[in-house]
């Protein structure tokens, strides 16, 4: 039985005035049977982490460097992350595939140093617009998938986030058709190279554009246990009915 996830992706929003959104977020969901995860910019880390210890909402990072130290000017390593209370870092975002030309091998090779500092990977992928009208959504994904995710992913510390980046910040959500079929083809793949044991334990997230009002289609839909989600994880009022909702 796989535990459902809710995971926020803050990406670069907020200054310590948001914790106390972390903190309602945390308070509103104590005895829930979701995990919560909130994936915070670096600089917060070490506050969240003070005022939430007691709390069960884990924390996490937005990228992180496959090196553990060294020359790396502005770079954070997974050790690092560890160090500021992290429990997970996202791996191979859109964002950074596009923005910081980061490919699959460089993410496998930030995974594995997320696993090897006990972080557990949320690694990202999916097709562009121009991709899926071609009908070539399930070959990228086939190719993120065996290039992006590293030998050493376990079902606790690996997790998938299914990402189309046409609904990334756009509004537009992927039918549950078509998010059933990314879903269903990358739990195939993952039994198929790790075998039933981790293929069947790995989270499937999904991820772009999920709000209040379309979670609950979303979290229906099969090999769907969660959601990683951007602006509405920003505040407890919008984040809170997408985590009752699964
Ligand atoms: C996709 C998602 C979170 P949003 O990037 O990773 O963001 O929910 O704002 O589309």
């Amino acid at each position: 039985m796989r535990r459902k996830l809710a995971a926020g992706n803050w990406k670069m929003n907020g200054t310590s005035a948001a914790l106390a959104e972390a903190e309602a977020i945390a308070q509103t969901h104590a005895a829930s049977p979701v995990e919560l995860l909130l994936c915070l910019p670096a600089t917060l880390l070490s506050r969240a982490h003070d005022r939430l210890a007691a709390s069960s909402l884990s924390l996490g990072g937005q990228d992180c460097h496959a090196e553990t130290s060294g020359a790396h000017t502005g770079d954070i390593s997974a050790p690092m992350l560890a160090d500021a209370g992290a429990r997970a870092v996202i791996l191979g975002h859109s964002e950074r595939r596009e923005a910081h030309e980061e490919s699959s091998e460089m993410v496998r090779a930030k995974a594995r140093a997320a696993h090897e500092a006990g972080l557990m990977a949320v690694i990202c992928m999916g097709e562009s617009l121009a991709q899926r009208e071609a009908a070539n959504t399930l070959d990228i994904i086939a190719g993120q998938l065996s290039s992006s995710v590293p030998d050493t992913a376990t079902g606790e510390n690996t997790v998938i986030a299914y990402e189309p980046i046409w609904a990334i910040g756009t509004g537009l959500t992927a039918t549950t058709d078509q998010i059933g079929e990314v879903h269903d083809f990358i739990r195939a793949r993952l039994e198929r190279r790790f075998g039933a044991g981790v293929g069947r334990s790995t989270r499937l997230l999904y991820g772009g554009s999920v709000k209040p009002d379309n979670a609950a289609q979303i979290f229906a839909t099969p090999n769907v246990d969660g959601a990683l989600v951007g602006g509405a994880s920003l505040t407890q009022a919008d984040f809170s009915p997408i985590v009752t909702a699964l």
